[in-house]
């Protein structure tokens, strides 16, 4: 992919999880994953994307992490070989990340877009103490009598993470944590054990960031215990990746003015640890990339569960829609369909009974047998009046509908209410329904039963047509139905009159003969009309979950999810980071190749 390419799908899946960990700081519910998603945007941001771009491997990072008033600045110091980092009395001094380089080198900062996050540079120096999202560089005087780290490493001092996964200055500290080839985690030997530092030390091993703790200020003599004490009850819960664990004594005030020459012995084995992770800058910073890769691809799921309970409500808010549309459908059968007689398909039995006739000279035989059957006609037409129902008031359609589409708001709206504040979805819908979403559910509705009404008039006339027109169009099956219904009225006149002999009973048994076949075509015919009814019946469902409940329950399901909703954001931001997550595996593997 190009720089460009690369430069977009980096600034896209940084903006994907920043919005999923802002959702996130909204529900207390979620809160644990609020760091954990900075950390995985940071890591995008800060690390990844630098390195798509070509990002020079000098300097490689180093940040000093740890508990409030732990020791973090006198480390910084010890670090740097000079005493520039404000150690203070006072716990959780430093508020905002400071970088110290080489006093004449030449610090290569990347230019990438959303680099260090909210962070601004700071160009005027200013204390440790002030407390905005801001960072600065202070520069070390280059020192000839002692080693340094500073002509290939930035030693960054940071903010404590106490209030961890609160806002505020954790946000700093997780930028710098992010952009770290390797971390120092301080810890002293009162609060070693302290939960929320050690929760954060456990976020950067699953990072897979090198990590080599330093625990600080015991007496000399407890040293060994503690380190081994700090190894077994806190590094051997957590997940491997520590790479280990020095012990810094409690330095005196002149040790700790001049960490270089007054305490070589504790700098120059910390010193080392950090220069064997660092060098060469190439393995360092590519081992970096890959570990935070690895984390991204394999904390997928933990990244995205966040926004499992939305998903779970939006899910339940899809059953209801849908349990809805299905109750509409069956009250449209129910109370409408199911005694619909479809008026238009009497018209077409008497039309195909009478193609049955014979046409041409024929109509004169038919119209023989047409007199010949008179008494049968006025027989059965005395008995369908007496035993055909009274036509029954059959429910206008419009109304069931509307019936139906009432019934089904007004399920969503209760249920929506009942579930009242268990999730900000229900919350939204209900603001929703008092501010009109029935009334557009109603609109759509209406705009539906158009194309419903157009397409319906059709339908059922064509049904009603075809029964008679495919006859029509097919002369050879025509003729043979006629011819036959013909041969069977003379055979069974002939039959009659062969059977009795030419004699008075004639009179009675010809018609009788000619009514029996014309009974029986009829029954047929009328067979084969009432299956294309009830075929119209079910088109005619279908049609009104095609025109009516099959849109408005999709745009229903959907309304939580639109409009510039958060939840719309949230499925925009759920679609896409799995996507973004694959290409970035590419480019990654590309640029490692
Ligand atoms: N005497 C002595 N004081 C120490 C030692 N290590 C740290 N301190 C003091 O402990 C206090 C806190 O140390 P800092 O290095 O400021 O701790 P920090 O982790 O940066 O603290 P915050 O930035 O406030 O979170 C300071 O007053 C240091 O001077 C030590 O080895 N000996
Ligand atoms: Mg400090």
């Amino acid at each position: 992919m190009d720089v460009v390419g690369n430069r977009l799908l980096v600034s896209q899946l940084a903006e994907d999880l920043g919005w999923l960990e802002e959702h996130c700081r909204g529900q207390d519910s979620q809160a644990d994953h609020v760091g954990r998603l900075r950390l995985a945007a940071a890591l995008v941001r800060n690390l990844i994307g630098p390195f798509l771009e070509t990002q020079a491997n000098l300097p490689i990072h180093v940040a000093v992490v740890g508990g409030a008033g732990a020791g973090k600045s006198t480390i910084a110091n010890m670090l740097s070989g000079a005493v520039l980092a404000e150690a203070n009395p006072q716990a959780g001094f430093t508020r905002h990340p400071i970088a110290y380089t080489h006093g004449n080198g030449q610090v290569h900062w990347t230019t990438h877009l959303g680099f260090l996050g909210p962070l601004r540079k700071l160009h005027i120096a200013s204390p440790s103490s002030l407390d905005e999202d801001v960072y600065q560089v202070r520069r070390v005087p280059a020192d000839d009598s002692t080693m340094t780290l500073l002509d290939e490493f930035i030693i960054w001092d940071c903010p404590d993470m106490t209030t961890w996964a609160a806002s505020g200055y954790v946000q700093r500290l997780l930028e710098v944590a992010a952009l770290a080839d390797v971390i120092v985690y301080v810890a002293s030997d009162e609060r070693y054990n302290d939960e929320v530092p050690t929760q954060f030390l456990k976020l950067l091993l699953e990072a897979g960031k090198p990590v080599i703790t330093c625990i600080v200020k015991m007496r000399e003599a407890d040293a060994a215990a503690l380190v081994a004490h700090f190894q077994k009850e806190v590094l051997g819960r957590l997940p491997a990746g520590a790479v280990g664990c020095l012990a810094v004594p409690h330095l005196t005030a002149e040790q700790l003015a001049d960490p270089a020459r007054q305490a070589p012995a504790y700098r120059v084995p910390l010193v080392n640890q950090v220069a064997v992770l660092g060098k060469p800058a190439s393995t360092a910073r590519r081992r970096s990339v890959q570990s935070a890769f690895n984390f991204l691809i394999r904390g997928q799921d933990q990244l995205l569960s966040v926004a499992r309970n939305d998903l779970v409500a939006l899910n339940d808010w899809r059953a209801l829609v849908q349990r809805g549309q299905i109750e509409f459908d069956t009250r449209y059968w129910n109370e409408y369909l199911a005694t619909e007689r479809f008026v238009r398909f009497d018209a077409s039995l008497v039309r195909l009974l009478e193609l049955l006739e014979l046409p041409g000279l024929g109509k004169l035989l038919s119209g023989t047998l047409w007199v010949v059957r008179t008494p049968y006609r006025l027989l059965k037409g005395l008995f369908t009046k007496t035993l055909s129902r009274p036509e029954g008031g059959a429910i206008p359609e419009r109304p069931v509908l509307e019936a139906a589409l009432a019934g089904w708001l007004d399920m969503l709206r209760k249920e929506t209410a009942r579930r009242g504040e268990a999730h900000p979805l229900w919350v939204h819908l209900d603001q929703g329904f008092h501010s009109g979403l029935a009334d557009l559910a109603r609109e759509r509705f209406d705009q539906g039963f158009r194309a419903f009404q157009m397409g319906l008039a059709d339908e059922v006339e064509r049904t009603a047509r075809n029964i008679y027109e495919e006859l029509e169009k097919n002369p050879v099956a025509l003729n043979t139905l006629r011819g036959t219904k013909f041969a069977l009225d003379v055979a069974a006149i002939s039959g009659a009159v062969i059977a009795g002999g030419l004699n008075v009973w004639d009179i009675v048994l010809v018609p009788l003969a000619a009514s029996v076949t014309q009974q029986l075509v009829e029954l047929l015919g009328k067979q084969y009309v009432d299956s294309q009814r009830e075929r119209a019946r079910l088109r005619q469902q279908a049609l009104a979950t095609q025109y009516l409940s099959g849109p408005l329950a999709e745009w229903l399901a959907q309304w939580p999810a639109s409009g510039g909703s958060a939840f719309e954001r949230l499925h925009l931001a759920l679609r896409r980071i799995p996507a973004s997550l694959q290409n970035l595996a590419a480019a990654v593997k590309e640029k490692m190749s």
